[in-house]
């Protein structure tokens, strides 16, 4: 059985002509060539000629295009090979989406790195997947075929230009692909992402070197370990050329790194720069950096602080061929919480920010958790680094544009798998579609995206179209309301992180408490507790400082709370908690509805698929709602203002 090809469905029709009439183009390259065969299959071009020019504009830079309609059919001029492929795969959009009449657009991608990061790992389990198995391993091989193929075509038609295909966590020898015997097969893969313009990146494990009985360490000051890295360096790219460079995850979650030699994380992103640096490689370093051995009576430590606390006084350190990774907040990958301080406050260093559309805490998959919006709120968030009025958005400092950086970006970690749809729910493919296209254009609305998406896959009939977004668009507010409350976080069972457990991580040691009693809820992190808000710049350190001009949202995050509490809402604590759990298993019946009544107008099977996956998230938001208010109504014992049933 052939999987669903999602929202670039080959066409029958197909038919029209395609000429180069530029001399310059070189025709024998595998990326032209690649940008042809898409447009000759993608879309029916009826006679109309597309013509490819590589003298674009100068301001297109490497990656850019231009595409006008001309009386013959339609020009694509940009500077290179690659802005040709993103043009002719904006044309088989634009033809899709029927734009072409008065067509004329200019495109530059925003970020310089546009990534996707995989979490699979070499015996084809993926940690936190949820779309199936690994379509890169199987039983510690790689696997290259069509699929990886369709992949690589599908990544560039969204304008990624990275992809990391093994887990951060690299644990053991049988997850080395810088092993020599792995280095071919990595090489075939790169080759393959190369022609569609896509570098190929791999997670490093820190302490490779240790089981080297010549070296026996991994400090980054040892010459033995330089050296030794260097020569495997030399070695990995003499067989990968095209490789772009690795990813680390160091002094976290087990994971080995600089802090067992005393050596801080410049020193041990440094190390690996300087090796890889005459590859022209990058070292992509992530700051996902804290004690996951608290002990959860200590108050004074706060999880919150640590990627500040451990990089923010290290900045001018980093040599630049290093990016630092961050994750969008200060925990990870909660329905909500702040922006990470990090962002805009390291000047002199290289920034990406890490999204994860994997829904690890928003849904696994399961249940409809349209994230773009998330994430446009999160890159428009103003880091105040430049003072009130003057705008230093986080898409901004990612971007390099803020601070004239070179490198930077945006990567989430991926939700794709070997599933027949690629990610499981057929509805979660909007937010590997979505994230693509805001990566390439963080202008673009989360609604806009969502339209196109819809259209590409399901067609234009408008109901279909109007409802497929409503249901979109409520979705990630739906499931922040049935969730955990007001910035809390977590209330997940631990390790698998799904389903409601209120207290699953309270004692635990993972750093992640709401420390409810039955009069409050909630952790101070002002001056007088932890001192977390302290630590944005100026106007935002103040705005937190104070439980009046924190956001309803965010205020448990920020603020330990009494439970009558009165909100901007003019709701209390707790009344905002019993009300939004209803509330929000009532948008999924909504959603239930509004798909419901697609039937007949979406293909049988993919109705089908959808249907279920909502009634099953319907019974879940129940679940949720009445795990989470049941728990606050046993702690509190303060009835709902509307009656309602409590347990
Ligand atoms: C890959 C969370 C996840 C882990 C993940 C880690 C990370 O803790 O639960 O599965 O490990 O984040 O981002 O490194």
């Amino acid at each position: 059985m052939k999987y669903t090809s999602l929202w670039l469905h080959q066409s029958a029709e197909g038919g029209g002509a395609l000429v180069s009439t530029d001399a310059s183009v070189p025709t024998a390259s595998a990326v032209i060539e690649n940008a042809v065969r898409e447009l000759e299959t993608a879309v029916p071009l009826k006679g109309e000629q597309v013509r490819l020019s590589l003298s674009g504009e100068q301001s297109l830079g490497v990656e850019g295009y231009a595409l006008t309609k001309t009386a013959e059919g339609y020009t694509i001029s940009a500077c290179s090979e690659q802005g040709l492929i993103y043009g002719a795969f904006s044309l088989i959009r634009q033809k899709r989406l029927g734009l072409t009449e008065e067509l004329s657009v200019t495109e530059v991608p925003k970020n310089p790195l546009r990534m996707l990061n995989h979490w699979d790992n070499m015996d084809g389990s993926i940690e936190r997947g949820y779309a199936g198995e690994s379509f890169f391993f199987e039983k510690d091989t790689i696997v290259i075929n069509e699929r990886t193929k369709d992949y690589a075509r599908l990544l560039c038609s969204l304008g990624f230009n990275g992809i990391v295909i093994n887990n951060v966590n690299v644990k053991g020898e049988a997850c080395r692909l810088i092993d020599e015997k792995q280095l071919p097969r990595v090489a075939e893969l790169s080759a393959l992402f190369a022609s569609y313009g896509i570098r190929l990146y791999l997670s490093l494990n820190y302490a490779a070197p240790v089981e080297d009985a010549s070296v026996g360490s991994a400090d980054p000051l040892n010459e033995k370990v330089a050296a030794w890295w260097e020569k495997k360096f030399n070695e990995v790219y003499r067989a990968v050329p095209t490789l772009g460079g690795f990813l680390v995850k160091a002094d976290s979650e087990g994971r080995p790194g600089p802090f067992s030699y005393g050596r801080d994380q410049a020193e041990g992103a440094n190390m690996l720069a300087r090796a890889v640096k005459k590859h022209e490689g990058l070292i992509i370093w992530r700051c996902f950096v804290y004690n996951c051995q608290q002990d959860w009576r200590d108050l004074k430590t706060d999880r919150a602080r640590s990627a500040y606390d451990y990089f923010h006084d290290l900045d001018g350190r980093f040599d630049d061929n290093v990016i630092l990774q961050i994750k969008n907040g200060p925990m990870d990958f909660q329905v909500r919480e702040p922006v990470s301080p990090l962002f805009g406050q390291m000047p002199k260093t290289n920034q990406m920010i890490e999204f994860q559309i994997a829904q690890e805490y928003t849904g696994q998959q399961r249940h409809v958790c349209y994230l773009i919006p998330w994430f446009k709120e999160v890159l428009e968030f103003d880091t105040c680094v430049l003072g009130e009025g003057k705008e230093a958005t986080v898409r901004d400092v990612v971007s390099g544009r803020l601070f004239s950086r070179a490198a930077g970006g945006i990567c989430a970690v991926t939700n794709t798998g070997n599933d027949m749809n690629w990610t499981g729910h057929d509805l979660a493919a909007a937010n590997l579609y979505g994230f693509g296209r805001l990566a390439f254009d963080p202008a673009l609305s989360a609604e806009e995206i969502a339209t196109e998406w819809i259209r590409l896959t399901y067609g234009d009939d408008e109901k279909v179209i109007e409802n497929v977004k409503k249901i979109l668009m409520m979705s990630w507010p739906a499931y922040e309301k049935y969730t955990a409350p007001l910035g809390i976080g977590w209330m997940v069972v631990p390790n698998t992180h799904y389903g409601p457990d209120p207290d699953g991580y309270e004692y635990s040691r993972w750093g992640t408490y709401h420390k409810a009693t039955c009069r409050e809820i909630g952790v101070e992190r002002n001056a007088g507790g932890t001192g977390y808000a302290g630590l944005y710049a100026g106007p935002l350190a103040s705005r937190f400082e104070k439980p009046e001009t924190t956001p309803d949202e965010l205020i448990l995050f920020f603020h330990r709370l009494p439970y009558d509490y009165v909100l901007h809402s003019g709701k209390t604590v707790i009344q905002h908690i019993y009300d939004s759990h209803f509330e929000g298993v009532s948008d999924v019946d909504e959603m239930a509805a509004l798909w419901e009544a697609l039937e007949g107008a979406v293909e049988p099977g993919a109705f089908r698929r959808v249907k279920e996956r909502l009634d099953y998230q319907r019974e879940h938001a129940r679940e949720w709602r009445d795990v989470i208010n049941s728990y606050f109504y046993r702690k509190t014992l303060i009835a709902d203002d509307r009656g309602r049933e409590l347990y």
